[in-house]
This record gives structure tokens, sequence and C-alpha cells, in this order.
């Protein structure tokens, strides 16, 4: 177990979903630890410092908190088959959030009347800001329109002779573009049956990405297990986490800082400067029921502040 991903989800989390997707191209199977979808989450903050969004990774002592380290570590880890080519990481993002923003709209505003207000209150709570199902509820035809026209250059992309996004294989910006599709056919398959009836060729890449989702192998794991994993281990070797020695921000290891991420900035996660790489922030931290851990982010989308 101390060598093993451990994946702290819930099988409903579209961020999730791409995870379990790299796992699953890879053949590597998992611990599954089943997180609750509100606030509070009493086995995963002690492990994260703070950091309440799901998915978390865990392997032994070391924990990766937003689906891109978590996914930049497994192809570090286990770099075959390859499933990151350079850029598709902007792919990557752009899908989480531009992408995003209509899949959300058009779930959400669909579901409008169903929404608890303790979710409401959570998703307030975690973003500062309003979650405002009315506005998303009137927008949902442009937003479909939105979601139309991106779909559209994907119908294009796999009419030139290639079967995935980019290119002969599937990878991350497979990935990447089918959180918006598993997401939206997950809440509302009726509406993307209906939204995507003449894009035959994006109909079909989803069913073969849903195969390929299909195969995932995983444990059920409880809560405490993945406690007591964290409490056993040490913090793996940090050779490979090159600090960048021209860090415009002036951050230096040992610093001591809160790392927060720009979609989520009042939960502040604090820690010890391990390495500010070009491609993630790492921290060291201690919590008595976990012992000492590193805590990873990546470093777009989050900021270390000394403190
Ligand atoms: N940038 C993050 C976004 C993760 C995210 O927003 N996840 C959703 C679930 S799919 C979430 O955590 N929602 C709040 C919650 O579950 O508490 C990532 O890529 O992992």
């Amino acid at each position: 177990m101390a060598n093993d991903i451990i994946l702290h989800h819930y099988f409903n989390s579209p961020f999730s979903e791409k995870v379990r997707l790299q796992l699953a191209i890879k053949g590597l199977s998992w611990a599954s630890v089943v997180q609750p979808d509100v606030m509070p989450k009493p086995d995963l903050t002690p492990l994260t410092g703070g950091y309440r969004r799901i998915p978390v990774m865990q392997i032994g002592a070391d924990v990766f908190c937003d689906s891109a380290v978590i996914m930049a570590e497994i192809e570090r880890r286990h770099p075959s088959p390859k499933t990151v080519h350079g850029v598709d990481w902007a792919a990557n993002w752009w899908a989480d959030r531009t992408f995003f923003t209509p899949t959300v709209g058009i779930i959400f505003g669909s579901i409008a009347d169903t929404v608890t207000p303790e979710f409401i209150a959570d998703r307030e709570a975690m973003t500062g800001r309003p979650f405002d199902l009315a506005g998303m509820k009137a927008a949902i035809p442009p937003m479909k329109a939105q979601f139309r026209a991106i779909s559209g250059w994907l119908e294009t992309q796999l009419s030139g002779g290639k079967d995935w996004v980019a290119g002969d294989a599937p990878g991350l910006a497979d990935i990447a573009w089918y959180l918006n599709y598993w997401f939206l056919n997950s809440a509302q398959r009726a509406l993307m049956a209906d939204l995507l009836s003449d894009l035959p060729r994006v109909l079909d890449w989803t069913a073969r990405m849903r195969a390929i989702a299909k195969t995932r192998s995983f444990t059920e794991t409880p809560t405490a297990e993945a406690i007591a994993v964290a409490k056993a281990a040490e913090p793996e070797s940090t050779a490979h986490l090159v600090h960048d020695a021209k860090d415009p921000t002036g951050l230096s290891p040992g610093a001591k800082v809160d790392v927060f991420g720009d979609d989520n900035p009042g939960d502040r996660i604090a820690g010890a400067l391990v390495a500010a790489t070009l491609e993630r922030i790492v921290i060291a931290r201690e919590d008595p029921r976990v012992g000492k851990v590193h805590v990873h982010f990546p470093r777009v989308g989050f900021t270390a502040a000394p403190v």
C-alpha cells in the first residue's frame, strides 16, 4: 500500500474522471477512497492542510492537489504509454476553465430547481462568488451554442483521418476535452444526445472514451487506511524537484508560505516550501493524524505567498 496510488475522489466528480481515465489508459490499478462532495471533509483536510477540492492523489506521505499535478505525477512515474505531449497542458487548462463554463451553465441551469440550499452555500463559500442559478438557467441557449461551437472544432479534427484530439493515440488532450462531455452526459444524457446528434464523429469519440474508462481497475479503501498509510510513510525523495532559481516571486526553499488557488483563494494551505519548480509548488507540513507530508500543487493557477 505504501507505494500505491490512492485516489481521494467521488464517482460523479468530472475532474476525478480525468485522472481515472489517465490511469485506465496506462493500465494502472489504484485504491479508491471516496470523500464527501461538500465540507466538512475530516479525513481529507488533515492530508492536504485544508485544500478541499476533489480529486486528491496520495502516494505514501506525498499528497497531490489538483488534477493537473496529479496527472503530471502519474506521467512522471509511469511514462508508458505516453499520455502527455508538452502543450497538451494548454488544452487541459482551457478545457478546465473556458470550456467548463458553458458545461456547468447548461447542467446547473437545467437542474436549477433541484439544487439544495446546502450545496449552493457550500459552493459560494468555496469560490467567494454567488452561485447564480437563475442566471445559469436564463443563459442555457447561448451556453448550448458555445458547447456546440466547440464540438464543431472537434468534429472537424476527427474528420481529418486522426481518431483522437491530438493524434493517433488517446492522451491528455482527449482526457481534458472529455471532462466536459462526461459531465454533461452524466447529468443530462438526453440533452447531450440531442445537442450533438448531427456531430457523429464527436459521438463516436465519446463512446470510445467511455470504453477506455470501463477498463479501470480499483480497490475500495476506507479513509482510515489512507490516513494510516500517510502516518506510516515518509515523504519521498525530492531530488527531481528542481527549485526555480529565477523564481520571479523571490521564493527560496525553507520559506514559510501560504499556498492558494486562484479559483479558491480563501483556503490557504500553510507549510514550509520544499521547492517551487516551473511545474509545481511543493510544501512540507505536519499534522498529528498523518505525520509529516509533502503537499504538491500545480504552479499554473496557484500562488505561494510568504507569511
Ligand atoms: N482545478 C481543480 C478543480 C477541481 C474541482 O473543482 N473539483 C470539484 C469536483 S469535480 C470540487 O472539488 N468541488 C467541490 C467539492 O467537491 O468539495 C482540479 O483540476 O482538480
